[in-house]
């Protein structure tokens, strides 16, 4: 399988991220990429190309622009201002408050942010950029015939909703590689999102919508960030209702009922027959995850991997989450080789 793979993503290297009431080393951090890529080229994967730039349409295609434009200048904005740090939001529009577009950038970065851990500084747009072309160059493979492919995006994307950031995204990758399949004729796509977060952009963009299928496995919001969204009983609006599924999971569930969990989501995707399939591929499912509560071992990944291909799609891997780095690439890996053999 071919990776689309972007040298930019290391200008995505924030130097704090607020956890526990400290700042730290981001989670989500450049090595995670290299770890990956390194991994590709060690089991030869397949061949590892540059993206092609699709430029601001396919993004604008998903997201506000009043929220692409304040991502474009968040960081001189916060510059300007003086401050010593890194962007983080301190305040929101909280319940019952106006939702006014402010203009300084501390009130702009509260309006666009739904959680503060993520760090917005330089280098930050212009890596969430190249992350979506490679998501679109993935998608314009699958798109031309190529039975699957990996888009090795970093920063990740599946938090991005249509007007908002955080949980380490900016752009929503895999929403905008779906969009892009459906203007190059898919009549459905479906994205199955497997990282232990709950996909609540992917969710949000596509809500209202059943052109798109929106099935995700995650730790369940009352225990597991992003809290606000991603229970069992949200299942689209309107014209969506139905083509919105999820599955939340305990604290400490293990790959057996995980997997179970996957055969009913994959039944929903095989019912949908949709005309590709779009895999929200975060690793953070893995027993040894810093930040996560499931139980998942090396060779699972390799078993869902094979699980997905039973599906029979053209398939196109998103890079999402996980955080243990020194296994993230033989995770990341064992999904696409599960999925090949
Ligand atoms: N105590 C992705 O995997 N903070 N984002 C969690 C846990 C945010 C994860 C704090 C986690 C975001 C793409
Ligand atoms: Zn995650």
């Amino acid at each position: 399988m071919e990776t689309i793979f972007s040298e930019k993503h290391r200008l995505r290297n924030s130097k704090t991220e607020l956890f526990g009431g400290e700042l730290v080393e981001p989670f989500e951090r450049p090595s995670r990429a290299e770890y990956i890529i390194d991994r590709v080229r060690a089991v030869n994967l397949g061949p590892v190309s540059e993206p092609d730039d699709f430029g601001m349409d396919p993004i604008l295609a998903i997201h506000d622009k009043g929220f692409i434009d304040f991502l474009l200048t968040a960081w001189t904005d916060w510059q300007a201002e003086g401050f010593k740090g890194e962007a983080m939001p301190t305040v929101w529009p909280a319940r019952r408050m106006s939702t006014h577009i402010p203009n300084h950038i501390e009130g702009r970065l509260g309006y666009y942010a739904l959680a503060c851990e993520t760090t917005i500084s330089d280098g930050t747009w212009e890596a969430a950029y190249a992350a979506a072309q490679v998501a679109l160059t993935g998608a314009e493979r699958v798109s031309a015939g190529a039975p699957a492919a990996f888009a090795l995006c970093r920063p990740p994307g599946h938090h991005a909703a249509i007007d908002m950031y955080g949980g380490y995204c900016f752009v929503n990758n895999a929403a905008v590689a779906a969009q892009h399949l459906l203007d190059k004729g898919a009549k459905r796509i479906a994205v199955l999102d497997v990282d232990f977060h709950h996909g609540n952009g992917t969710q949000d963009i596509f809500d209202a919508r059943d052109d798109v299928l929106f099935v995700s496995l995650h730790g369940d919001p009352m225990d597991a960030f992003p809290h606000f969204l991603g229970h069992a009983d949200e299942t689209g609006t309107g014209k969506g209702e139905s083509f919105t599924i999820n599955y939340p999971l305990p604290p400490n569930t293990d790959f057996a009922t995980w997997r179970a969990a996957l055969a009913k989501a994959l039944v929903h995707i095989k019912d949908y027959a949709p005309d590709a399939l779009i895999v929200s591929l975060g690793v953070d499912t893995f027993e040894t995850d810093p930040i996560s509560f499931f139980k998942l071992q090396s060779e699972d990944f390799s078993t869902y991997g094979a699980d997905i291909a039973g599906l029979g799609l053209p398939t196109l891997f998103v890079m999402e989450g996980g955080y243990d780095i020194e296994e993230i690439g033989i995770n990341t890996v064992n999904v696409l080789q599960g999925f090949e053999q």
